[in-house]
């Protein structure tokens, strides 16, 4: 009989403002080792947060969905701009319009809050004419309830070491992006950190694989977020969220982690394999 298993969520704010979170279901047992981690990780950050809110919750519905991770590659973009018009690329091959593209590229760079602050969570766009259709514009959705399966996380610890990817965030990310690039109405992503330091973002959906770049935003810039770019000729919102927030996901396989690229290149396979459900 298969242990139980338990959803952990952090989030950690400073003066009402998202600073930090994090995901994992795990069994009982890892339950301490990862609230410690988890409380670590937000005190960690220079600018200290007021509230650090953790959530144990077990998962009633079931085993999680299980699916493959997406295949990694780098694009060695030299700079932002190179960087950004390389991801647009990505997204208009996974079916987004160039203009969609464009404005997701605007938004994040701006601040996609209403006020031009981030988001705690994504903006959900229409992946022909760029309107936004996220309920809550200074929120956004936040994806939850997804993470590696023990195997599956020590796999991809040696693929992406292998392929010369350390960072947490690159792991995270990647189990994030799978989880929606499998979302029912979502044909791609793109992302990029709020984090000052770090410049890497990717565009990701099952065509074109989890595409990253190094260079999507400068140093020292604070802005950053992610959006989900949907087709509403199929879009069904309710069902979108559910999955997005309540449906529990182990990504319990690899894909294949490739050598970085230069830009220009064609590194696309036709996948073809992957249907949605
Ligand atoms: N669900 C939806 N949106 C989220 C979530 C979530 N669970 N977590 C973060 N976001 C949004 C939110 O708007 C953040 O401001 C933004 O994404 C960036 O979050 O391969 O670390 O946690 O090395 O800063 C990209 C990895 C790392 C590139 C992205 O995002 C690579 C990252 P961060
Ligand atoms: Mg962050």
């Amino acid at each position: 009989m298969p242990q139980d298993l338990y959803s952990v969520r952090m989030r950690a704010s400073k003066a009402g403002r998202h600073l930090s979170g994090a995901e994992r279901i795990i069994v009982p047992d890892k339950i301490d080792d990862v609230l410690r981690a988890f409380v670590a990780r937000a005190m960690e950050r220079a600018d200290g947060p007021d509230e650090v809110f953790v959530k144990v919750e077990r998962l009633k519905d079931g085993p999680p969905r299980e699916l493959t991770a997406l295949d990694v590659v780098t694009v060695n973009v030299r700079d932002v701009r190179e960087g950004r018009s390389a991801a647009a690329v990505i997204l208009q091959k996974s079916g987004v319009s160039r203009s969609a593209a464009e404005t997701a590229v605007r938004s994040l760079a701006g601040g996609p809050g209403p006020s031009g602050e981030i988001m705690r969570g994504a903006i959900i766009m229409d992946a022909q004419n760029g309107e936004r259709l996220e309920q809550d514009r200074s929120r956004g959705v936040r994806v939850s309830r997804f993470d590696w399966s023990e195997s599956a996380s020590v796999e991809i610890d040696r693929l992406l070491v292998t392929a010369g990817l350390t960072h947490f965030r690159t792991k995270e990310a990647l189990a994030l992006a799978t989880k929606v690039a499998h979302a029912p109405g979502v044909v791609a992503e793109l992302c990029w950190s709020d984090e000052p330091d770090y410049t890497a973002g990717y565009a990701a959906s099952l065509k074109t694989g989890y595409v990253r770049f190094p260079r999507l935003k400068d140093p020292g810039d604070t802005n950053g977020g992610r959006v989900f770019f949907v087709d509403r000729a199929v879009l069904d919102l309710d069902a979108l969220m559910r999955y997005l927030q309540k449906e529990a996901v182990l990504v319990t396989a690899t894909g294949k982690c490739g050598d970085a690229v230069e830009p220009g290149m064609n590194f696309l396979h036709p996948v073809g394999k992957i249907e949605k459900p």
